[in-house]
């Protein structure tokens, strides 16, 4: 018959701690997005953006001094996002919600690919391209329906302006700078400190404070799986390493 072993061989204690565990906690960052085509956060530079460090272009500094810029980066970004289709590792993390007890996703990207994969609750920390709103009033902004006109080179675009104050509307993402959704971050450390495995995905594990959960996990006695192409800050604490690409790790993971 057909060998439909999967096609990593997974260490024995990787797979029986994932058969049974009893709260798993799964971080993704933009590697998941990545095979989707949606630029992966330190790759959102590519083209014209290249010549912007986005720390630099992702904080409310930027936005008070060059609001355009930083409109046009995110509109690209959502045009972006809006094209892409969830990949296999989208898939199945939302497949795994199915057969595990209980799974508690956090994600730190800002596109909402979980949501259309089928996953139904998401803690975004960083917040999201597809909720704008004012900076001035905070009133939530709705986008037209139709594609943001891509900004083809890294245009200039203006930010619309608030209907009741006229205020510029900006991004719903979490700046540098600024605090996580209050919300969010505790669901998240919660979770964190009450799960029995935590698998990190995708993510380069260098911004704070999400990326102190999977060692706030480790204290907690939580088993530690990173899943990603490269080495990152977070290998040395991790219980394992898979090197792999999220799209292709997942679904043999979860099969
Ligand atoms: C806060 C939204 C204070 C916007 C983002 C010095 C030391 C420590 C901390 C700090 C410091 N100086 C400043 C800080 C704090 C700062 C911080 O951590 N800075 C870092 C850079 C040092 N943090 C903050 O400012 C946070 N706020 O601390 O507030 C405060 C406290 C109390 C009260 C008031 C204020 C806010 C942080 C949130 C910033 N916003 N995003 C936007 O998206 O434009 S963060 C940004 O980076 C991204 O959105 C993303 O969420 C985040 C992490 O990026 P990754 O997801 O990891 O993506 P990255 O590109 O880095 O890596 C991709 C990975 O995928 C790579 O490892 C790659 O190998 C892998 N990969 C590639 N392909 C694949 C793959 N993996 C799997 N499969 C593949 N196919
Ligand atoms: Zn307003």
């Amino acid at each position: 018959g057909i060998d439909n072993r999967p096609a990593h061989a997974f260490p024995a204690a990787l797979v029986a701690a994932l058969r049974e565990a009893r709260h798993v906690v799964l971080l993704s960052g933009a590697g998941v997005s990545a095979e989707s085509g949606v630029p992966t956060f330190r790759d959102a530079m590519t083209g014209l953006w290249s010549r912007f460090d986005p720390a630099e272009l992702a904080t409310p500094e930027a936005f008070e001094r060059d609001p355009e810029l930083v409109w046009g980066w995110y509109e690209w970004r959502r045009m972006r996002a809006l094209q892409a289709q969830p990949n296999p590792a989208h898939l199945a993390i939302a497949g795994m919600s199915d057969h595990l007890p209980q799974l508690t996703l956090v994600t730190q990207n800002v596109d909402d690919l979980h949501e259309r994969a089928g996953s139904d609750t998401v803690i975004h920390l960083h917040g999201s391209l597809h909720q704008p709103r004012c900076a001035t009033c905070g009133r939530s902004h709705a986008f037209p329906d139709e594609m943001p006109n891509e900004p083809e080179g890294g245009r200039r675009l203006p930010p619309p302006r608030c209907t009741r104050c006229r205020g510029l509307i900006r991004p719903g993402v979490v700046w540098f700078g600024e605090s996580l959704p209050e919300g969010a971050f505790y669901q998240a450390q919660e979770a964190a400190e009450n799960c029995d495995l935590l698998i990190s995905v995708g993510t380069s594990s260098l911004v704070y404070p999400a990326a102190g959960l999977p060692h706030l996990a480790k204290a907690h006695g939580s088993q530690l799986i990173q899943i990603n192409p490269q080495p990152t800050n977070l290998d040395g604490h991790a219980t394992w390493n898979v090197v792999g690409a999220a799209g292709q790790i997942l679904p043999a993971l979860v099969a």
